[in-house]
């Protein structure tokens, strides 16, 4: 690969500049500048290439994202297309374009029938803010004004603004900028960290009844919706007992809360469904989605509503008091739709539960069901978890599993392969075009790493 364009500074030199004037996310900016982050200039495919020529395997998709790789020429053309014709147009004025009405035409063909609108944002964060108001004026516009109470769980995502860090239950989070009111949490259902002696499924509907016992507490004329991603996410690729969705569906039927799935993750083909409670088998009332919709080539978000919620507010709601500059922006609602087709027209969503899916998971149990150190093996698709145990028979995790994961992501890197830790757990979502080969590469140099972590603790 040519990589004479790339080298127009010194990777020293970026690092000095990068350190200078950019914050970046969810680290010790100290930390950072001391090491100096690796500077990324290329993707093609399932690898990325830094500045200074090294190769990676991208196990992880950007940060969940790229659903189809690197390099689609397809993207880059409807994009380019797009900001030839109209780069910008707004939706205030009684005004919308082609590119959004396409994009809207295309996306409601792969959602299941029950929903009908969206409203579109740049990010999953403004969907998730975007839903409180959304949810509370339906509640009003139906005569339940009090109904303003949203309900997330501890050590759930939800984005990384004021209301949707709120809603999420990253408790570092809210210490920096502040809980919001009208905002509580239940219990994660993570089995191997909180199951105790309960079996899965017992957990699972424990887990399940918190809700129940929350809704009771706060009172249900008080509550307007429960926000949960189907798997967890950020928070440790955590897969819910079977019992888990069927129960918490149930409550919030009987206690008229509005199911709201954050599908910025799993949405898009992630499962080898289209949605990720397609794959858990439950309807949620609202969904909302980022990241894969575009593959990441470009920002975009929104939020899904079902036809009784739309038209709750369309023919009852009046003045929608709520628009971006860039909801619906035309180039970006051009990307997503060429991605939407791509992953339609070549396969791909079904590829994933058909065939690369399957191989990627059978692999991860061949090669880790017996290992010292993996203690769970969780995922479905192009998504898995490793948990790490110190000692696999009680289920037994590190004190410091967060050093642990860590330093199995860094020999990742020197391995030539990115998987994501979080506290306890290591993290894979390759992109969904990821073939046999690649998925065998992934393996093989996650094992190395795995391998490496576990010889560091004298398990191997
Ligand atoms: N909901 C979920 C489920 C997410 O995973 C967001 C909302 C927010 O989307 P934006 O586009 O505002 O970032 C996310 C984002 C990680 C990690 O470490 C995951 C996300 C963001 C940052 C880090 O896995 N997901």
């Amino acid at each position: 690969m040519n990589m004479q364009n790339h080298h127009k500074r010194e990777t020293r030199d970026y690092q000095e500049l990068d350190a200078s004037h950019h914050i970046h996310a969810f680290l010790d900016q100290k930390v950072l500048n001391a090491e100096g982050p690796r500077v990324i200039v290329k993707g093609e495919g399932l690898y990325l290439w830094d500045n200074d020529g090294n190769r990676y395997l991208d196990g992880m998709s950007g940060l969940w994202c790229t659903n189809l790789g690197y390099g689609r020429e397809d993207l880059v053309a409807a994009a380019t297309q797009q900001m030839q014709q109209l780069p910008y147009y707004n939706m205030f004025f009684h005004t919308t374009h082609p590119a959004v009405v396409e994009l809207s035409e295309m996306l409601f063909s792969l959602l299941p029938r029950h929903y009908s609108h969206a409203i579109y944002t740049n990010s999953g964060s403004e969907a998730n803010e975007v839903l409180i108001r959304t949810v509370r004026r339906y509640w009003q516009v139906v005569g339940q004004p009090k109904k303003r109470v949203m309900i997330g769980r501890w050590n759930g995502y939800h984005g990384s603004t004021l209301a949707s860090s709120a809603m999420g239950g990253m408790k570092f989070m809210h210490e920096m900028g502040g809980m919001l009111p009208e905002i509580a949490h239940i219990d994660e259902p993570y089995w191997y960290a909180h199951g105790g002696t309960m079996t899965p499924e017992e957990f699972g509907r424990r887990c399940a009844l918190q809700l129940e016992e929350k809704i009771l507490e706060l009172g249900a004329e008080n509550v307007a919706g429960f926000i949960a991603e189907p798997f967890q996410g950020a928070g440790g690729m955590i897969f819910p007992p079977e019992s888990y969705w069927p129960e918490i569906q149930r409550i919030c039927r009987q206690y008229h809360v509005l199911l709201c799935a954050d599908e910025v993750i799993g949405g898009f083909g992630r499962t080898g469904e289209w949605f990720a409670h397609q794959h858990f088998g439950f309807e949620p009332d609202t969904l909302s989605i980022a990241k894969g919709l575009t593959s990441g080539y470009i920002p975009m978000g929104g939020l899904v509503l079902s036809r009784t919620i739309a038209e709750a507010l369309v023919e009852k709601g009046g003045v929608f008091a709520h628009g971006l500059t860039y909801s619906g922006h035309p180039v970006a609602a051009a990307v997503a739709l060429a991605n939407l087709k791509a992953l339609r027209d070549e396969g791909i969503v079904s590829q994933v539960k058909k065939d690369s899916g399957p191989y990627l998971q059978k692999g991860l149990r061949e090669i880790f069901t017996h290992h010292p150190l993996i203690g769970e093996i969780q995922g479905t698709g192009m998504v898995a978890a490793l948990q790490f145990a110190e000692d696999k028979a009680r289920r037994q995790r590190f004190s410091n599993e967060s050093d642990i994961t860590w330093r199995c992501r860094t020999y990742g890197f020197e391995e030539g392969v990115i998987i994501r830790s979080t506290v306890g757990r290591m993290i894979m979502a390759p992109a969904l075009v990821a073939k046999h080969s690649e998925i065998d590469e992934l393996l093989e140099k996650t094992k190395r790493a795995v391998d490496r972590t576990a010889r560091d603790l004298g398990l191997m």
